[in-house]
Order: C-alpha cells, then structure tokens, then sequence
C-alpha cells in the first residue's frame, strides 16, 4: 500500500468508527464528508454484493494489502459493512455506483459477487455507462456458463473486458483463500492475476487459482467442480450406507472410520467433514445428529448443468448424472415410504462379512468409483474444450481444485501429474498411476458393488462407475445390436468389422422393407 492509501484507510476507519452505531443517514454523510478529498482512485477493485461471500472476499482482499471499494443494491448494508467487519479496514464504501466507480483506479476492475441471473445483467447495464474502454468486470457467481459467454462477446464490443470467475470454498474460503477460476476475455487477466492468485488458497507453494480460458470457460470449469462434488458427496454417503446397513455400525463409529480414510490416499476435505458430521451428538434427542436428519437432499441446480452439458457433449458423464438423479430419487419421501411397503428386497442375505475385510473392501470402492468420476469430468471437459474452441490445461485446473474448494484433495496432486506429463492424455484411467490404482481396488470394488446387489442396498454411485469402468475398458460392447436394432426398424445404417470406418450398409431384415436407408447416419 502507498502512503496515500494507508492515510485513505485511516480516515476511512476512523470515519467508520465515528459513525459505528449511529443512524444510517449520519454514516452516510459522515463517510462521504471524509472519503471524498480521497476518493479519487484509491482503490484497486471494487466488489458489489456485500451478502457474506462478497464481504468475506472483499475481507480476504484487504488482508492482502489491497484497498478495496465496496457497493450493495440495498446501501445499508453498505454502512452496516463499514461500520461492522470493515471497520480499520482498506475498504472504502459508497452509496451509489458513479461514488463506486470514481473511487476505483484504472483500469478499473468492478467483481460482481451478486445473485446469479438477472441481477447480472442489471449492474453490468448500469456499469457499462460509466466504465471506459480497457476496464474489467469480473462476475463471481455461479453463473452458467453460456451466460458468460453472451456477456462477454456483448461488452468486448464496447471494449469493455468481461471475466468470469468460479469460486469455490463457500464462505471460510471466500475469506481465507478460496479456488478461484477465471475465465472470459484474456486482456483481463495480467491486471487480476495479482489480485486473484495472492487471495486464493496456496497449496505446494502454487496458487489455487490461474487463467482457464477464453468466453465462458471459467464458469464452465467451476460447474464441472461442482459435478465431480455432487458426485464425491453421493459416494460418501453410500460408503456410509453400507457400513451401517451391512455392518450395522452406528454413526460415530464410521465417523470414526472415515477419520483413519482421511489419512490415506481418500485425504479430502469432503472425508474430513463427514467424519466429523458423523460424530456429532443432537443436543435434543443425544442421538447422532444424522439420524435425526431427515433424508431428502436439495440442490441449487449446478450437478443438473454439468449432467445436461455432458449430454450436449457427448460426454459419458455417469457417475455425476447418477448423483443427481439420486438426490432427485431422495425427494420423494412419501413416495418411497409408501412403496417401501410394497416392494420388497432380497430376504435371504446371508451372514454379515467379515467387519476389517468389508471396510477395506468399501474404502477401496470408494476410491476406484472416485477415480472414474474425476476421469468423466475430466474427460467431459476436454470434450467440451473441443466443442467450444478453449484450450484448457488440466494439469492446471487439477492445482486450481488442489486447494481452497469443496473438493480439495490430496489425490489432485497425482491428477495433475498425469496431466503435466501428458496434457493430450485421453482419459484420466489411462496414466499409468490411475491404471494400477483401479487395477488394484476393483476386485474390491466389484465385490461391494455385489454385495450392495444382493442385500438391496442402494450404490447407484459406487454401480455407476463400475458401469462406467468396465464399458470404457471393453474392446467390443454390446452396441452392435442398438444398431441393428436401428437399421431393422429405422433404415440408420451400420458400419461393419470387416470393413474400413466410414462405410455404411443397410440390411432388409424382414425382405419388406427394400433397400432404401435412412439418410442420416448418428454414431
Ligand atoms: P441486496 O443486499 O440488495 O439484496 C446476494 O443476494 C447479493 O445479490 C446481495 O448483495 C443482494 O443485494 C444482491 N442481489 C440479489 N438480487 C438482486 C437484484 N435483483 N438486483 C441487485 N442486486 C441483487
């Protein structure tokens, strides 16, 4: 900080100080008075949305030594901020946007940390006015990524660059290092870098935060995280549901099994949490608290998204699709109190294994069926890379969820090795590391995925990426019926063994149809 902004931040805490507890008309007129012999362009980002990961990012912002200009649609917030958790703080409110963004130094950069979806558009339509040409607006909401690809084309025209970041690490880590994943147009980014990678979380002496790509890649990267967690959540929870359902082990017991994963090559924050969930105590009943827990899982849509945008890709994203279809299946409480009356499941399920084997058996599927998660989602962004024209560095983008998000994990380490050695890598399950690891673990993993079958526990996880597994690693699958089947009743078309790609035939199967086929051919 320059002496100038250190006497800024100064007068501005004693300003806050001055006014903490008055009347909001007083603060107002007491900053003002104060903040505008200084205002002029002391600041090196202004935030808008003072909701907690706003404040907590603008908080983490200061901490590193940047003055920081605050704004909220509802300016109270703006003075209860100034007053409260900014007060002796580099962090300088305003009251209306043409104060905020004449207290911004050029080019001014503007973080948008607001509701996603109109509201987006709302302050980006009032900013554009009084932005110049060069200036940077960073939206750092979960938003989809097709509205940061509109967005940004929109403003480039009035050269204005638009920059779409992912953040991840809820509130702890918008304040004390999130992963950050920007994405949007590239000028933007020698001015942000600073900035964002010296609040993002540090793991292995790197930051958890560096440049995606181009338009919406960004946002889209920060919803395939979001994915691959949905999907590491559900696997969790299965794990849970079959040492309890097939063991019989109460809550904190398993809580403290997950605790020992934890230390091993499962090390993830997801892990950690879920051990301690599980050992918590309800202060009301004295029952573990997940028992008293109803079961229905909600969700914000993110998981819905990236399953959606698989399909469009042409992605075999399984595992994630099956965890929001569980949490979809979840939802319908009465429905399945209803049947559960009706539909029963196996009735013989023989004795209980044997408890050390079966818990190793289980941690090990879990881990096999996390590694074929992360391999859909990276392989359904090298998909989508291709699809919309980005170059992504997985390697990269490994290290950006290393540290700081949901699902930090120390197993991203070996991701982004296999993606550093080879950034062209096909499929994750291909390096070599990965290959022995689920080589070692699936006989493991098919014996859980068995048991799950014949006791009627419910693993549409843990199935799903054996599913997944065991089609991508065969030669020859079964779809040489899907496509006679097509070519009997829809003239499609086939290709043959015997013959090079590319060249199609068609069979009359029944003698009546003759030999005209269909004209389009979709492998
Ligand atoms: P508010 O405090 O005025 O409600 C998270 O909800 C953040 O998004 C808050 O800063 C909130 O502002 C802002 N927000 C939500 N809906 C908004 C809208 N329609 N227009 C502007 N800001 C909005």
């Amino acid at each position: 900080m320059t002496e100038a902004e250190t006497k800024t931040a100064d007068l501005i805490a004693s300003a806050a100080e001055a006014t903490a507890g008055t009347v909001r008309s007083e603060a107002v007129a007491t900053r003002q008075m104060i903040a505008s012999p200084v205002t002029e362009a002391a600041a090196d980002i202004g935030v808008i949305g003072l909701a907690v990961m706003g404040e907590n990012l603008i908080l983490n912002m200061a901490s590193r030594g940047y003055t920081v200009a605050a704004f909220n649609r509802t300016a109270s917030r703006v003075d209860e901020f100034v007053a409260g958790r900014a007060r002796g703080l580099t962090i300088l409110g305003a009251d209306d946007l043409p104060t905020f963004i004449s207290l911004l130094k050029s080019p001014r950069k503007v973080m948008l940390m607001v509701k996603a979806g109109p509201p987006v558009d709302a302050f980006i339509d009032m900013l554009a006015p009084l932005l110049e040409r060069g200036d940077i607006i960073i939206d750092g909401g979960n938003t989809h990524f097709p509205d940061t690809v509109r967005r940004e084309r929109a403003l480039a025209e009035h050269g204005i660059l638009f920059v779409g970041a992912g953040v991840s690490g809820g509130e702890e880590g918008a304040l004390t290092g999130p992963s950050i994943m920007p994405g949007g147009n590239p000028a933007a980014w020698p001015a942000l870098k600073p900035i964002f990678q010296g609040i993002a979380a540090q793991v292995n002496g790197q930051p958890c935060c560096d440049w995606v790509g181009e338009g919406g890649a960004g946002h889209f990267v920060k919803m395939v995280h979001n994915g691959i967690e949905y999907a590491d959540m559900q696997m969790i929870a299965e794990a849970y549901s079959l040492l309890s359902d097939v063991l019989g082990l109460s809550a904190p017991e398993i809580g403290a099994i997950f605790e020992e994963w934890n230390r091993g090559e499962l090390d993830s924050y997801l892990i950690e949490i879920t051990a301690e969930i599980l050992q918590k105590t309800d202060d009301e009943t004295g029952q573990p608290m997940v028992d008293v827990i109803l079961d229905t899982a909600g969700q914000k849509g993110t998981g819905k998204w990236t399953s959606v945008t698989a399909l469009d890709v042409g992605a075999p994203a399984n595992t994630i699709a099956e965890a929001v279809f569980a949490r979809i299946l979840s939802s319908l409480k009465d429905q399945r109190v209803e049947a559960s009356r009706v539909l029963h499941g196996p009735e013989d399920v023989g004795d209980k294994p044997d408890q050390t084997a079966f818990v190793e058996q289980v941690r090990q599927a879990l881990y096999a069926s996390k590694i074929c998660s992360y391999a859909q989602g990276f392989q359904m962004m090298e998909l989508a890379a291709a699809e919309y024209g980005w170059t992504l560095d997985f390697g990269s983008i490994a290290q950006m969820w290393r540290g700081g998000c949901i699902i930090r994990a120390a197993f991203l380490d070996r991701i982004k090795a296999a993606f550093d050695e080879n950034a062209a890598l096909p499929n994750l399950l291909l390096d070599a590391y990965f290959t022995e690891a689920i080589g070692t673990s699936q006989q493991a993993w098919r014996q859980v995925v068995a048991a799950a079958a014949l006791r009627g526990v419910w693993t549409p996880a843990f199935s799903s990426s054996l599913a997944y597994y065991d089609g991508y690693r065969s030669a020859r699958l079964s779809a040489n019926i899907l496509q006679a089947q097509r070519d009997y009743f829809g003239a499609h078309t086939y290709e043959r063994t015997d013959r090079p790609r590319g060249e199609f035939f068609h069979t009359n199967w029944t003698g009546r149809g003759g030999s005209t086929s269909s004209s389009t051919y979709n492998a």
